[in-house]
């Protein structure tokens, strides 16, 4: 079958995985690739984006391709997008679209019955696209297919039964990257991950979703061996150049025995720059160890809360502050960058815990805070604790699960003016902090800034941004920048300049 995969402004490592399967499988894949200016989800400007908008060159591939099949993988924030090109793209030329990715594996139910999905996979798909392929391919499916769901002539929702999760991961391939040569810098960023699941549960993520959904109530953290990663990355350092490793593992340094036979392979036969993410639990002496001789230049750690209970009781986050104090202060002595997330919006959570936070980030030595809204995905527990705890009424659950994350994205829009400018202040204090010394630190406070015009705490929070940015390039930065430059080269080359 003649298959297209849909990208919006960015990679996808499902893409990376599921592409050469079905070339494997004797099927022929195409990409088609919008350079999504301004539209991207990191920068989002409706009135500049369509000025650069170029989704018609999804339709000009299509064209030209012909596929049977359009393939699309939609976070929420994107989905409502790819709903819309789905839709015109089925009309255009005919195909069956089939969508899969976190957001339609968390509402299955609600993404079949959009008019322009033919098919929805819930979860893994090596398998499961694959064999749905090889069933189109005989004729129109009429029984449930694995992982699948579908509409039936008489309006039925049928779904096939769950595969168990893929326990080998060194079974599957490494990514392999050949369909994006023409639209991504490989050899700036190369992004990769090496395991999936994580242990600790926390009610705001994805992981708990994906590691339940062939039923098992255990978390289930699955990791290739370090040959395979490896094996990836070699490939990739001979075809692409790589000068950067963006390793995306939600806790790479989860198994201390994994990063002993990674560290020394990594340095001799790869030997470029790596970012990470880790936890604090997962963080301690022989692991920095490890991940410094390998050449780590930046590890990023979620702390979400400074409030002990608050971590607890509405994330479900087991560390205790020590434990992040002790993680950052072993990666200061080795000399490893660090960036930390916090969250704001966190239920029950108020200005003063904005102020804790603030008081201890400002004792440490990070790079960059990175800060965001607690958002209550689709599928996720916090969401269900906040529709009980009438956190979230019902009607913005169903925006939300619909891929209407509007003004449901940052909860700050439902606080009154004058604490959400108390919020922006800190969000601005959090973002100064690894630029200041400690003295000015102990001197200033949100309550002095708060009465900034609006304006002014927005543009100094963005060049507070910016400059740390710079003086700590991280993965993030480096795989979006490089991208953006080169989405506009691609814009530039399509419009014939
Ligand atoms: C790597 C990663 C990223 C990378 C790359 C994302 C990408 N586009 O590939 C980067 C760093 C860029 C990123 C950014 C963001 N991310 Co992110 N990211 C992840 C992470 C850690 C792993 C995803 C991944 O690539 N896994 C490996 C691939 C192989 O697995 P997979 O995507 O699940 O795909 C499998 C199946 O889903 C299925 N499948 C997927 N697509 C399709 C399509 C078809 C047709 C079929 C049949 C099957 C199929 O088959 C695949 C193989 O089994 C997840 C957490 C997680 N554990 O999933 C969060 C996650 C996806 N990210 C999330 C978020 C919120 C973001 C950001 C918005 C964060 C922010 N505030 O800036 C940005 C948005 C970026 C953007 N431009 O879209 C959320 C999404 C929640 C939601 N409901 O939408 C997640 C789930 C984390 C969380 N909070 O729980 N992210
Ligand atoms: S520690 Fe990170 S990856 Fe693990 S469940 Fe929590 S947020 Fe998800």
């Amino acid at each position: 079958m003649r298959v297209l995969f849909v990208a919006l402004g960015a990679e996808n490592l499902a893409f990376s995985l599921l592409a050469p399967l079905l070339e494997k499988a004797g099927h022929t894949v195409d990409l088609a690739f919008s350079a999504s200016l301004f539209n991207d989800q990191v920068i989002s400007l409706p009135t500049i984006s369509r000025l650069f908008n170029d989704d018609h060159s999804i339709h000009d591939k299509a064209r030209e391709f012909r596929p049977d099949v359009v393939c699309f993988s939609a976070f929420s924030m994107n989905h409502r997008r790819l709903l819309k090109i789905a839709g015109s793209l089925r009309e255009s030329t005919g195909a069956k679209t089939i969508f899969g990715g976190i957001h339609p594996s968390a509402v299955p139910e609600l993404v079949v019955r959009e008019p322009a999905v033919d098919y929805v996979c819930v979860g893994e798909g090596e398998t499961a696209l694959p064999m749905l392929l090889e069933r189109l391919g005989r004729g129109a499916l009429s029984a449930p297919s694995p992982n699948i769901l579908f509409k039936s002539p008489t309006g039925e929702i049928l779904r096939g039964p769950q595969l168990p999760l893929h326990e080998d991961l060194d079974s599957l391939p490494g990514f392999e990257k050949d369909i994006w040569r023409d639209y991504l810098r490989l050899d700036k960023c190369y992004m990769t991950i090496s395991s999936r699941g994580c242990p600790i549960r926390c009610t705001f993520c994805a992981n708990d979703l994906l590691s339940s959904l062939d039923g098992r109530k255990s978390p289930h953290f699955r990791q290739r061996s370090a040959e395979h990663f490896l094996n990836e990355l070699k490939t990739a350092k001979r075809k692409y150049g790589i000068t950067f490793v963006n390793i995306e593992d939600d806790a790479f340094t989860l198994d201390a025995g994994w990063l002993r036979k990674f560290s020394d392979s990594y340095r001799r036969e790869i030997g470029v720059p790596f970012a990470c993410l880790s936890h604090p639990l997962f963080l301690d002496e022989e692991r920095i160890r490890l991940l410094k001789e390998a050449g780590c230049v930046s590890v990023d750690i979620g702390v979400q809360s400074v409030d002990e209970s608050v971590r607890k009781k509405w994330l479900n986050r087991p560390e205790k502050n020590w434990h992040i104090e002790r993680a950052v202060q072993l990666l200061e002595e080795a000399r490893i960058p660090y960036v930390l997330d916090h969250m704001l919006g966190i239920p029950s959570e108020t200005p003063e815990s904005q102020e804790r936070a603030w008081q201890f980030y400002g004792k440490l030595n990070p790079s960059r805070i990175n800060t965001f809204w607690l958002t209550y995905y689709p599928g996720t527990e916090i969401q269900r604790i906040a529709l009980t705890d009438k956190y979230l009424t019902a009607e913005e659950a169903d925006k939300i699960n619909r891929g209407h994350l509007g003004p449901y994205y940052g909860v700050d829009v439902k606080l009154p003016a004058p604490v959400r400018r108390l919020y922006r202040s800190y969000l601005l204090l959090l973002h100064l902090s690894p630029l200041l010394p400690r003295w000015i630190k102990r001197k200033i406070g949100a309550a002095r800034i708060a009465n900034l015009p609006e304006g002014a705490l927005k543009t100094l929070d963005f060049l507070a941004q910016w400059i740390c940015f710079h003086r700590h390039p991280t993965a993030d930065y480096r795989r979006y920048a490089a991208q953006f430059w080169n989405n506009f080269r691609i814009f530039w080359r399509r419009k014939g300049g």
